[in-house]
């Protein structure tokens, strides 16, 4: 067993007693309540799902396991030089709650790499694409095809103890993960640069050099590509990506169907698909004002125009968050560091300084300010990388530590199957009366 996985079992045996206690003596305590409009409007607020991996304040932002990104970017060991923390660290702090040392990372480097072999037939998969298909369709079939591989499947066929779930689903957790990065260069090298070929991963390199590596990008994109996966990695269960994972997964469906599923829901343009949106309107007022930046007058008149013709505003906003989200602030802080005099970056920081006001007097949004999104792909298209189509498939590989690390910890507490009731409108028309 790896360091890792050993410490992991050993996390779950000590916590599965929690669980067993909060079902049996507490099993039908009543911790909130629920409203017409939770039912009505997407379960917003709803105490209903329980994760350890990360949880999401309003007003601060995400933590995993207790660390505010702050400190996850600070505590993380990192490769020499590096200003940003091994991938690989994160997803040991998710599973186990701790900061790894230098040498439990650099183990788990060996162990990715001995993972990273890709099947042939899923470079035919994302070859036999036809030309303008989305990456992120791309993405989610060439998870998909991987399925076969699911280590679980067979256990499960062989009758396995549903106590031992958790050893099999973190073999093929961990196999995808290594594997995903891969997957997303060989998509991005076949839609936009075919001339140069798949380039093969580095043994040598970590996860985010090597995805810098395999794009055919210089430093610091190994830098810019550990902070993307980092700060994507989780933002607690009820958002649509983690939770289709979570719920596809709870039907014992194998990582490979879960994190598929996750894909297509982070695919949508309220949600991950906003960085690439993002991009797409901001390249409109580019256009619109030739490259040079516009007054605070011209700013507005161009956001009041997207909102009166009843869009929404891209990369502003969010369903929990209530303040600035800090993984938009650990991107700008990169930007200021190393790409002050971006023409773009001024853009969105100019945008910044009128579209919270604006959102406040249109009066819809419970938040004004700006989400992840706002900002990723500024820092995406000042290293080179201006397929904006392509920027979801960096948050889904962000995304998938978060949602495998998850889909593990389900397993190992037995979670059952997700199944929330539903009521027809008659039903809640009636309930509303007879209160
Ligand atoms: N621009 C214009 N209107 C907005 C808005 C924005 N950025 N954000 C919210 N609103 C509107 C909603 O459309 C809704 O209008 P309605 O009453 O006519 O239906 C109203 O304000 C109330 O919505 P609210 O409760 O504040 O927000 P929701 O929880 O419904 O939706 C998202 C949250 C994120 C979907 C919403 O703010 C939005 O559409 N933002 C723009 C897209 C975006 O940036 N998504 C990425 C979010 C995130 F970071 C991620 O998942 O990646």
């Amino acid at each position: 067993m790896s360091t890792l996985k050993e410490k992991l079992h050993k996390k779950i045996i000590e916590h599965r007693p929690r669980t067993t206690k909060l079902l049996k003596d507490y099993g039908d305590k009543v911790i909130a309540k629920v409203t017409v409009e939770q039912v009505i409007g997407g379960m917003r607020g709803i105490k209903s799902l329980i994760t350890d991996i990360s949880y999401l304040d309003p007003y601060e932002g995400i933590r995993y396991r207790g660390y505010t990104l702050q400190e996850v970017l600070k505590k993380l060991p990192k490769a020499k030089g590096a200003e940003m923390p091994y991938v690989e660290g994160l997803y040991y702090l998710l599973l186990t709650g701790e900061i790894p040392a230098q040498n439990e990372v650099e183990d788990l480097i060996i162990d990715f790499n001995n993972r990273r072999i890709v099947p042939r037939y899923v470079w035919d998969v994302i070859d036999s694409f036809p030309s303008e298909s989305h990456p992120m369709a791309i993405l989610s079939a060439a998870v998909m095809s991987l399925e076969r591989e699911s280590h679980f499947n067979i256990k499960y066929k062989q009758g396995m103890n549903k106590k031992d779930y958790w050893n099999s689903t973190y073999e093929d957790a961990t196999n995808l993960l290594a594997k995903m990065p891969l997957i997303g260069a060989y998509i991005y090298n076949k839609l936009y640069h075919p001339e140069r070929g798949h380039r093969y991963p580095d043994p040598s390199l970590d996860f985010g050099a090597n995805f810098a590596y395999m794009m055919g990008k210089d430093k610091p994109y190994d830098d810019v590509s550990r902070m993307y996966f980092i700060i994507h990695a989780d933002h607690e269960s009820g958002n649509v990506s983690a939770h289709t994972g979570h719920l596809v997964a709870s039907s014992l469906s194998d990582v490979y169907y879960a994190t598929s599923a996750m894909i297509n829901g982070l695919a949508g343009p309220l949600h991950g698909l906003a960085n690439q949106e993002v991009l797409r309107w901001l390249q409109g007022l580019i256009d619109l004002t030739h490259g040079k930046l516009p007054s605070k007058d011209e700013l507005k008149a161009y956001v009041w125009k997207t909102l009166n013709s009843g869009q929404v505003i891209p990369g502003y906003g969010h369903a929990v968050l209530r303040k600035t989200d800090p993984r938009y602030t650990v991107q700008r802080e990169f930007c200021l560091k190393h790409l002050p005099n971006d023409n773009i970056f001024k853009y969105v920081d100019a945008l910044y300084n009128v579209v919270p006001d604006i959102l406040k007097e249109h009066g819809k949004a419970k938040n004004p300010w700006p989400n992840v999104d706002a900002q990723s792909g500024v820092v995406q298209w000042h290293y080179g990388v201006t397929q904006y189509d392509f920027y979801t498939v960096l948050f889904a590989i962000g995304r998938s530590i978060g949602v495998l690390s998850n889909i593990i910890w389900d397993r190992a507490l037995g979670y059952p199957l997700e199944r929330p009731k539903s009521i027809t409108t008659n039903m809640l028309e009636e309930m509303v009366q007879s209160k």
